[in-house]
């Protein structure tokens, strides 16, 4: 996170115990997660790729770890390994569409952790209206392109930015092939100042976290995008860029809530 604040345990325990953070088998951060059940966090598709983590030929060296504001503190008590991986299956690595997974963890997440777990937007809020505030979170860097991860979760406050602006920026085809140009309906972008006027945003490392809105305005956070790209970090002409959750409720209540046991990837 970029010019963010830093979040302490007292309010980590309080109101960010919905982030986790993905770490290979030696501790190495590299993607953010939310937690949505006792048993799944949802993720970005991308941070499941091969090159995003130290061990390329196994899936078994994910491990979410949860509770705590200092990623350092993973103990056997709140660090859990990974029983399922379910990307969606339209994900597009070349288009970095579709950008959102879950993964299932057999143990319970929230026992004895500390950790809570927030529910996903449905269709039909008006969450996503352009200048909505919300905030984004992870041990991403904060100064783009350094490769250093700040050991405490660092946070921002954040607005909806409108889908012609993001999508004017990053000069998107909405349709791939065609020249029709917009912002993906599976895409929702954002972009902040903070007290002291300094553009804050999202970074390397703070992929698959979350967007959520801001507990004031709508009584209990909402996880609204997962940290998906962006064009450098923290450039006003950039907005950040997150995949859309409550376009993805189908797949969710598939992956999540013992829904209807056939997805066809619709959405
Ligand atoms: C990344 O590489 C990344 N400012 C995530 C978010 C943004 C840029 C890069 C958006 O993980």
């Amino acid at each position: 996170i970029i010019n963010g604040v830093e979040v302490d345990d007292a309010q980590f325990s309080t109101n960010y115990n919905y982030l986790a953070s993905l770490q290979t088998s030696t501790n190495f951060h590299y993607c953010g997660g939310t937690i949505v059940s006792p048993h799944h966090i949802i993720t970005a598709s991308h941070c499941l790729e091969p090159s995003a983590w130290s061990d390329p030929s196994s899936h078994s060296d994910i491990f979410i770890v949860v509770g705590a504001a200092d990623r350092g503190l993973n103990t056997e008590v709140n660090r859990f390994k990974v029983e399922e991986i379910i990307a969606h299956p339209c994900y597009d690595a070349a288009m970095t569409n579709y950008d959102i997974a879950v993964l299932r963890v057999e143990e319970d997440l929230l026992e004895g952790t500390g950790a809570r777990s927030i529910p996903w937007a449905i269709p039909g809020t008006d969450m996503y209206a352009t200048g909505s505030k919300v905030s984004t979170s992870g041990w991403g860097t904060t100064v783009s392109g350094s490769g250093t991860a700040p050991n405490f979760l660092m946070t921002t406050e954040y607005e909806i930015t409108s889908n012609e602006v993001c999508g004017a920026a990053y000069s998107m085809p909405t349709i791939p092939g065609t020249t029709l140009t917009g912002l993906p309906e599976t895409m929702v972008c954002g972009s902040g100042t903070n007290a002291d006027g300094l553009q804050t945003d999202s970074c390397q490392g703070d992929s698959g976290g979350p967007l959520v809105t801001v507990t004031s305005e709508y009584q209990g956070e909402t996880l609204l995008g997962v940290t998906s790209f962006g064009i450098g970090c923290a450039l006003p002409e950039y907005p950040g860029v997150y995949a859309k959750v409550e376009m993805f409720h189908k797949f969710l209540d598939w992956a999540v809530s013992n829904g209807p046991n056939t997805f066809d990837g619709s959405d």
